[in-house]
């Protein structure tokens, strides 16, 4: 799977992160990196998310910069370029998802400037970075999440203003209107993040939708086809420095890459 890695630069850590990473990082910049097949979507960003029993690691990319993603996502990094020294993963320290949440960290092109991190029952430690950058307008289970979190926000133990982000309209489709994956949802009859089965059906739905009938409603490329408009958003996000290539070996390609 060919990946965009967004970088999520952190502007303020939660408290307990603030703890865990004082004098750890040296001088270098700090982001949470999410992996996304929409980078077409990063103006509806509303939140991240990550798993709250999800280990995570802050990781020196080079002498500037540290990412924090999974272990895994870190290696792989550090053989498509991404870090300084080819295969070397330099771990600063490992971090809980749990203490990440409440982190106020920014997202590249969105609409709101800067996003609050998120607790997700079903991010998946063995995709991706385990951070999951969150488009409730067109990702039935960032919407589905979202919504979850605003009902039950001393249950998920957050503070509500930090999901107080709405949905911001991106893409339009003749048959869901601006608004692709709550339309869906609804449609579906989603009612938690824990209707798994429904809720990638929904995705099925929407990642059709969105590519093969979607225009873009805002940014640079405003009026195109969501497929012409796809990688130029991905270009001009990496020619900013904001973003970079980040696949995932799969299957046979494992054995040949790594
Ligand atoms: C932003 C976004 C906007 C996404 C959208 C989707 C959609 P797939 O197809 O199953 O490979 N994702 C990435 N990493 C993880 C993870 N570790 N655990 C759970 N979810 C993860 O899914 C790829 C998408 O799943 C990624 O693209 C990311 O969410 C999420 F409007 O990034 B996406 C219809 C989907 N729309």
């Amino acid at each position: 799977q060919e990946y965009t890695g967004i970088k999520m630069h952190v502007v303020t850590w939660s408290d307990a992160a603030a703890k865990a990473i004082e004098g750890k990082v040296g001088g270098r910049k700090v982001f949470l990196v999410a992996a996304t097949l929409r980078p077409e979507t990063m103006y509806g960003q509303t939140n991240c998310f990550v798993g709250t029993a999800i280990k995570y690691g802050v990781f020196a990319i080079n002498n500037d910069e540290a990412f924090v993603c999974t272990y895994r996502a870190a290696r792989n990094m550090a053989f498509q370029g991404t870090t300084d020294v080819r295969g070397q993963v330099q771990q600063l320290l490992e971090i809980d998802g749990s203490v990440l949440v409440g982190t106020k960290i920014s997202a590249p092109f969105s609409i709101n400037p800067e996003v609050y991190v998120l607790p997700m029952d079903n991010v998946l430690a063995t995709k991706g970075t385990g951070v999951v950058t969150s488009v409730p307008s067109d990702s039935p289970d960032d919407y589905q999440t979202l919504m979850d979190l605003r009902k039950k926000a001393e249950f998920y133990k957050i503070d509500p203003s930090w999901a107080s982000f709405d949905p911001v309209p991106v893409i339009t489709s003749p048959t869901y209107g601006d608004m692709i994956a709550p339309a869906i949802v609804k449609k579906l009859k989603i009612q938690s993040q824990k209707d798994i089965k429904q809720l990638a059906e929904a995705k099925e739905i929407a990642y059709k939708e969105g590519f093969y009938s979607g225009t873009m409603l805002v940014g640079e490329f405003a009026g195109q086809s969501v497929q012409d408009a796809k990688p130029k958003v991905r270009e001009s996000l990496i020619e900013m420095g904001l973003a970079f290539a980040y696949a995932e070996p799969e299957g046979l390609v494992i054995s040949r890459s790594s």
